[in-house]
């Protein structure tokens, strides 16, 4: 089964999503999100000039062998261009081995080991009372799994918050836009906010919260220890990713667990992570972590250590890569729980899906293949919109982590 033909469809309902298209010989084609927020011309630059050339003419039913190609293949290898390609090729390659077998992936990746997949929703403030009644809001919605953000009183903004009343949506046309934080108020706030949730509400739902990298380890490890008595099912991303070690003096000081790597690319930005027990949950999602064949060497390896998939789904990954996802929470048996930030309806226009959301779980349809279809026409009539993640200075004006 011959791969005759590759093309990359960027467009932007609501918000940029780009989209690998593969067509083999046999008539059967397959798709791949290969979204990077922020960053989407440099993947689309790379899939183009770098991959795609050599992907024609290729078996597309030897995906391990396709997947080493490409990462081996590479001299510069690894890092979130390269890998999100990867990604793309390999969704792809898995949409047109389901589609060619005529089963859905989750059969592939070992069939179902549950029904349903919990997920998570976000319910955010302008302030704690909003972030409050948001809880509330989720929980009439059905949730049994809850991120709570809100503003810091005294801080200009605050990751996740929305302007207005329109969706959360970090990326803005054009250059970044520069915003103001500090972490040392967040660090007395958060405590107030996740008390006031449980006298609220109570402790028969998970709560979860997100610190978007901004502590530093003795803050994190405070900020962890805080939490406690919160019962939290995870604290997200307390230190930067890249600071590995960071995560030793977090678990020195507390049992609230630890999830990270939505920024990660590669295994190897967990094996020191999960070996050593220093996390909870994997992030890392597969349209930057090399897909499918990549992320099943990932959740083999945590579930070894008993860490759980817990995978990114905000909206900047698109319907494909969400419905990739389920699959692969259906399929393995450490899962977690899943992010679930339902994208706006434009999107819904040209991205015709396959699951749906009730009363706290996500589920899919048996289509064969990853299951969502792309409608190309439809796609035309949202052209991409330049646009660009936020960054972060402090109030002196020094640079920091978004
Ligand atoms: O593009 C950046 C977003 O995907 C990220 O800020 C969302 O942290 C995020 C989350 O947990 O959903
Ligand atoms: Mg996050």
């Amino acid at each position: 089964m011959k791969i005759v033909s590759a093309k990359v469809i960027v467009c932007s309902p609501g918000r940029n999503f780009v989209t690998l298209k593969l067509e083999t010989d046999a008539g059967v084609y397959g798709l791949g999100d290969a979204t990077l927020n922020g960053r989407e011309k440099a993947v689309v630059a790379y899939l183009e000039e770098h991959c795609l050339p050599a992907l024609i003419g290729r078996d597309a039913r030897n995906i391990e062998d396709i997947w080493h190609y490409f990462y081996r293949g590479a001299y510069w290898r690894r890092g979130p261009v390269t890998m999100t390609a990867i990604s793309a090729i390999d969704m792809a390659l898995w949409d047109i081995k389901g589609k060619a077998l005529g089963t859905p992936l989750y059969n592939l990746l070992g069939g179902k080991s549950r029904e349903r997949v919990m997920v998570y929703a976000h319910a955010t403030g302008k302030e704690l009372g909003d972030a409050v009644d948001a809880v509330g809001k989720a929980r009439d919605e059905g949730f049994v799994a809850i991120r709570v953000q809100s503003s810091v009183p005294g801080v200009a903004s605050s990751y996740g918050v929305p302007k207005g009343d329109r969706a959360y949506e970090p990326a803005q046309k054009g250059v970044a836009e520069e915003q103001v934080w500090e972490t040392a108020p967040y660090l007395r706030y958060l405590p107030k906010l996740m008390d006031r949730v449980r006298s609220t509400y109570g402790f028969d739902f998970h709560l979860l919260h997100d610190v978007h990298h901004r502590c530093t380890p003795s803050q994190a490890a405070r900020l962890a220890k805080a939490m406690e008595p919160f019962d939290l099912f995870w604290l997200e991303d307390p230190v930067a990713g890249e600071l590995q070690e960071g995560l030793r003096m977090i678990r020195k000081h507390s049992t609230t667990p630890i999830a990270i790597g939505e920024v990660f690319n590669s295994i190897y930005d967990y094996t020191t992570l999960i070996t050593e027990q220093l996390i909870d949950y994997v992030r890392m999602p597969i349209v930057h972590g090399g897909g499918i064949t990549h992320l099943q060497k990932v959740a083999a390896l945590a579930a070894v250590y008993h860490v759980q998939m817990g995978f990114h789904g905000a909206t900047d990954l698109s319907p494909i890569n969400f419905a990739a996802s389920l699959h692969f929470d259906l399929a393995v048996n450490n899962f977690g729980v899943q992010e679930y930030m339902p994208h706006v309806d434009p999107a819904f226009d040209v991205f015709k899906v396959n699951y749906k959301f009730e009363r706290g779980y996500c589920t899919i349809d048996d289509k064969p293949g990853i299951g969502v279809e792309i409608d190309e026409e439809k796609a035309k009539k949202y052209p991409y919109v330049a646009a660009s993640l936020p960054v972060a200075r402090r109030t002196d004006g020094t640079m920091f982590h978004w």
